[in-house]
Order: C-alpha cells, then structure tokens, then sequence
C-alpha cells in the first residue's frame, strides 16, 4: 500500500485486464500490483481519458482569444474561425507548431551537446573527453574541413565552428545538409526548404503561426518541412555525431532487456532521459569503490544501474548497459518497490513519476535546469562539476536501499539481444574492414533478398496495447524480408519480444533469413535513440552513394513507421523522414482531417513534388502491408522487381519467437 496516506486510491472506470494494456509481462504484472496498491499509472489513465473529438482531428485553433475556435471535423468547410481561418489553414498551423515544437526538443538537445563539445576543447571540462578521434576525423570531412596533418583539437575546433552553424546560422545551408545525396539536395533547393539555422526556421515558423500571417496551407507546408530538416539534418545530427565523438560510436554489444535486470539485493539505480552526459557521469560515479563499500555496509550486494527510454537505449548501445523497459512502463516500474533512485533529465519524463515515487518511497531525482518536476528532488547536473551531483545521488539511493519499507517484487522478464548497429558498424559489418561500404546491402536489395529497408521507430502510446503494434508491424516485414532498422522505445518493444538475436533469422523471410545468416546478424537492427535516427539518414544516403538504387532518396525501397507514436518528436522525425523522400507511416491517427486539402497534400501532393509522404492506418498489419507496398512500387521503377520471383515460403514452417 502506499506510504503516504495523503495519496487517495484511485478509482479505475474500467478495470480493462492488465494484459489487454500491455503486450509486456512485466508491465501487466505491476500494473496489476499498482491497481490493488491504489495507485494510478498512465497506462490506465489512458483507457479513462476521452480525447477532445475536434482537437484530435485537429479542428480547433487556440492561436488567439478571438476563440479559440472550433470547426467539425465532420463537415470541416461549413465554417471559418472568427479571422476568417479556413480548415486547411488551422491545421497546417497546429501541425506546423507540433512540428517546431519537435524540432526545438531536438535541437535543443544537440545544443547543449555541441556546448559540452565546445567545453571539452576549451578545457572546462575535465571529467569527458574526446573518445573517438576516427569518427571526429570522418564527420570533419564530411563538412569540407581538411584534417590532413592536423592535432586532434584542432580539428575538433574547427568542426565545433562549422556545426554551430546548425543553430545559428541566419543565411546559407546547414553544414550537414552536404551529406545528403546530390539529387535530394537539389530537390530542397527547388523546394526552397533547404534549412539555413534551427533556431531561424523555428523562429520562423512560430511566427508564420501567428493570428494573421501565413494563411496559406502550401506556403507554410514548405516551412513545416524546412523547419523538420533543419531537426533531422541539423539539431538530431549534430546530438548524435557528437555524442558518438565524445562517448564512443556504438557498435554491437549484448545487453539485457525487461524489468528483470533490477536485483532486489542491489541498490537500483534507473536512468531515465534523453542527454547521455548525466547517464556517463552516473556510470563512472556507480563504479567508485567508495560506494561500493558505503553499499555493502547498508546489507546491498552491489550497486546496479539501469537505464529507460531513450539515454537508456543510448548507454546500452554504447556500453551495454542493461535497460528496464520503454515510455509506458517508467511508472510500472517504480511499482516493483525496488527502485531507489529514478534520475531524469529531459523530455518524456512524465509528471505522474512523482506521485508514484512518493508512493513506493522512491526518489525521483530531477537533474536538469531545463526540466523541474513538481514533488521531485532536483540535484542539478554540471558537466563541469559532475561528482557534486552524483555523490548525493548515490548517497540517497544507498540510504533508501537501507531503509527499503516496500516490499519488493521484481517480474522476472530478462531478454538478451545484440544492441549497438551505428551506420558505421552496419557499413563494416557488410563490407569488411579493408572494403567497407553499403554495396553489398545494395547487391542483396537488387537481387531480391532483402526486399527493402524499414525504419521503425518512436514512441508507446497507452491508447493502444503497449508494444503491440510495435511486434505485429515489424514480425510482418521481417517475414516479407524487409530488413528493420529500429530507435528507441521501439527498439525496447522488439527487444523484449526476443527480436533483437540473430536467431530471431527463423521469423524471417527465407531472403533476408540468408542474409542475416551468412552475416550473423538480427533480422531487426538497434541503432539506439531517437535522435539517431539520423543514422538511418546516413544509411539512405550511403545506399544511394553505394549506387544501383537511384539518384535520390525518394528512389529507394525504403519506407519508415512510427506505429505507436504519441510525441511532437516523433512528427517532426515523420516530416524530415517524408521531406528527405521516404515514405511514412503512424499508427493510432494522425492530426488531420481525410478529404481537405491539407490532408491531401501531406499524403499525396508532396509526392507528386518529388518528396516522400505520410499514411497512416489503425492496423499494424495495414501499416505494414502499405510499407511493403510502397517497397515494392519503388522496386519496380527500379527495375528490379523481377529478381524476387524466389520469396515463396511457408510461414507455418517457421518458429514464433513472441
Ligand atoms: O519517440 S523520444 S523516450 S517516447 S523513443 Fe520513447 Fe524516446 Fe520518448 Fe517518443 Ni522517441
């Protein structure tokens, strides 16, 4: 029960089985724990909360205090709003401000990055450093900067000038837009949507937004898809390619999923976020034989970190560390008792962590000025002075072990898989040392092995099952021998389904299956956050460059999917994925309204512009069957789709894994 008799129980309208909630074991188990404990999870707020029927569909404008206004999604063109705004013109406003919304979560996120980068060279910071000198070297390169004979700052010096461009630039690209093939660069500059500064095209289109600006849903689609690039080629690439520089560029590593990796006779200690600096302060914090001792005098084993959501999935990449589960079990979680301390940075930290952790006696420990939670404690994290942060967070969490009052009750669910597949490793995995390069993953593709290339992603949404679609879309595609790369909370569902092992190959298509035998890998890639799903950018565009595929990126078979999305993040990742050319896909809804233009040009017209283009569909089978569909069309203008007459097989053959 809970220890603070102020929290009332709550009372559940519809007591839907736990199991109907979650597709994960763990979860249901402490969620069915949380309900006869008397304490609310979103996962059952979710099934309680009647969504506003016109905000869903996008129909109603709050953008003054003539209104706010609203319009029927049913007969969207019977009215106007009181400035005379048509429906067309509200719903590119409300998407264009999830969209900067998104954009600014990101590139905020790889500005402080770039700041940290910026302290390491100049000496502020002592506590990191510069890991990966190769990766500094490629990425300089990569932005026209000469490193032939130079020390290893001074190059970094000199990217750190180029990449603060990303964010300040006023006129001109953006540094890294360079990397995009040929072909879809030009397309932006036909376009006019090529990004000059992040913090330009947010500005921008928040003030295109405003009552009586920008009235026109094509003209402020263009900045929607400007300000998007200006996230996925800018602020997420900056955060990820400065972080592989600073902390280590991933490559495969085995880590174990589900609540299971907590230990009942360890002080536990969950990270749970989205900046990795705190995450690596922590890690070297945990392994100071000063706590260790302090931990084993208050009766604990050891002293075991964790990680959830996406600095989770970073850390394991990196450095396999084990991960307790995605967005919707960061709650449950706490409901096994046996958490001592929850640290949180930014983003995605929901506010009903506090009134759980109050509940089982848990800290939930704030740590950045950007982020507060009301009824949390908040140490406030400085790269320049780590230890003073993470002293008193180690110190509270080894005293709360001591005086552990919950009883504890940990689910058993443990999954291993292989985490950890960076651009560069898929490149050198497929290529070898000496040849490295996407020509062989291009080869597979043409010769009708690997059918395509899915990009499957984003958030967990508790209007649905939790990681059902996740598990249902990607076992569809990797049947059909579609190949998946997966981030984030995502890749967490098809982990814990056992998806990320080599010998998930069985659930695969017999082509694919081939592959991933002969290579030794899973059907189904973890590239870790969802900032870096810049490295399947990076991926499209070097199968571009590796040839055979067509010119631009909009050429591929490839497709992307976020199909339990819930986040402004993930729209603006959707429309940088559809302005960079790739077909996209949301499962649950999507903010629009079928038959106005809006919805039209969003999910077909930007196609017909050369661009990709958004679908969404209820079904994770339909999202998947659209994907393989789009796949297919694309092989087809390729020329190619006659090489996969050899895909029959019988999936009765084949052994479920989930
Ligand atoms: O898409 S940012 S913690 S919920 S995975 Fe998960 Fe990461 Fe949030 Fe949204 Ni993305």
């Amino acid at each position: 029960m809970p220890s603070d008799k102020s929290i009332k129980p709550i009372k559940i309208q519809k007591q839907i089985p736990s199991s109907e909630r979650t597709l994960c074991e763990a979860t249901a188990q402490m969620l069915d724990k949380a309900r006869r404990d008397g304490v609310s999870l979103a996962l059952d707020r979710g099934t309680e909360m009647k969504p506003c029927p016109i905000g869903v569909e996008s129909a109603c404008c709050k953008h003054c205090y003539m209104g706010p206004c609203r319009l029927n999604p049913r007969d969207p063109y019977k009215k106007v709003g009181v400035c005379g705004a048509t429906i067309d013109t509200i719903q590119a406003r409300n998407f264009a401000r999830n969209v900067a919304t998104g954009t600014a979560s990101h590139s905020d996120h790889g500005m402080h990055i770039l700041k940290l980068f910026k302290d390491i060279i100049d000496g502020h910071v002592k506590d990191f450093t510069i890991k990966d000198t190769i990766k500094l070297e490629r990425v300089a390169k990569s932005v026209g900067i000469d490193v032939e004979g130079k020390e290893v700052y001074a190059v970094a010096k000199e990217l750190y000038v180029e990449l603060e461009k990303t964010f300040s630039n006023v006129e001109g690209e953006m540094p890294f837009t360079r990397r995009a093939p040929k072909a879809t660069l030009e397309q932006w500059r036909k376009g006019g949507i090529v990004p000059r500064g992040a913090m330009r095209e947010v500005m921008e289109l928040m003030s295109r937004t405003h009552i009586g600006c920008d009235q026109d849903y094509k003209n402020l689609t263009k900045q929607i898809s400007r300000t998007a690039l200006a996230d996925g080629w800018g602020g997420s690439m900056v955060a990820t390619e400065l972080s592989d520089i600073m902390f280590g560029t991933p490559s495969p590593t085995a880590a174990d999923v589900n609540m299971g990796v907590l230990k009942e006779d360890h002080v536990n200690i969950i990270v749970h976020g989205h900046e990795p600096a705190m995450f690596e302060g922590i890690l070297a914090a945990v392994s100071d034989p000063f706590y260790i001792e302090e931990a084993k005098t208050k009766g604990a084993a050891g002293i075991n970190l964790v990680g959830m959501c996406c600095s989770g999935a970073e850390m394991m990449s990196r450095h396999g560390i084990p991960h307790a589960g995605n967005f919707s079990s960061t709650e449950a979680v706490i409901v096994t008792g046996a958490v001592d301390a929850m640290v949180v940075d930014i983003q995605c930290i929901k506010q009903g962590l506090a009134s759980v952790a109050k509940c089982y006696d848990t800290h939930l420990i704030t740590t950045n000025p950007r982020c507060h939670i009301e009824g949390a404690t908040h140490i406030e994290f400085e790269e320049r002075d780590p230890k003073t942060c993470t002293d008193q967070i180690l110190t509270k969490a080894i005293t709360r072990f001591g005086s552990r009052s919950m009883p504890v009750e940990i689910p058993k669910q443990i999954q291993k898989g292989v985490h950890g597949f960076s651009h560069e490793y898929i490149e050198y995995m497929l290529g070898g040392t000496f040849r490295g390069s996407y020509s062989p993953l291009n080869e597979n593709i043409i010769n009708g092995r690997i059918r395509g290339v899915a990009g499957v992603v984003g958030c967990t949404n508790p209007k649905v099952k939790q990681d059902s679609f996740h598990v249902a879309l990607v076992r569809e595609l990797i049947r059909n021998d579609v190949l998946v790369l997966q981030t984030g909370c995502s890749q967490i569902a098809l982990a814990k389904a056992g998806f990320l092992t080599p010998e998930a190959a069985v659930l695969a298509g017999p082509g694919l299956a081939e592959v991933c035998e002969t290579v030794g890998m899973p059907p189904v890639l973890g590239l870790g956050s969802c900032v870096d799903n810049t490295r399947i950018l990076i991926a499209a565009s070097a199968m571009v460059e590796a040839g055979g595929l067509g010119k631009s990126i909009a050429d591929l078979p490839v497709a992307g999917c976020a199909p339990e999305w819930m986040s402004e993040k993930a729209l603006a990742i959707g429309q940088y994925f559809v302005s960079s050319g790739v077909y996209t896909v949301f499962g649950i809804g999507f903010p629009s309204i079928k038959g106005t233009k809006f919805h039209d040009l969003l999910f077909n017209g930007l196609e017909e512009q050369g661009y990709g283009k958004w679908g969404t569909a209820a079904d994770p089978i339909e999202l998947a069957r659209m994907m393989i569909a789009h796949i297919d069309k694309k092989r087809k203008e390729l020329g190619i789709d006659k090489t996969r007459e050899r895909t029959l097989f019988d999936m009765s053959n084949r052994r479920e894994i989930a």
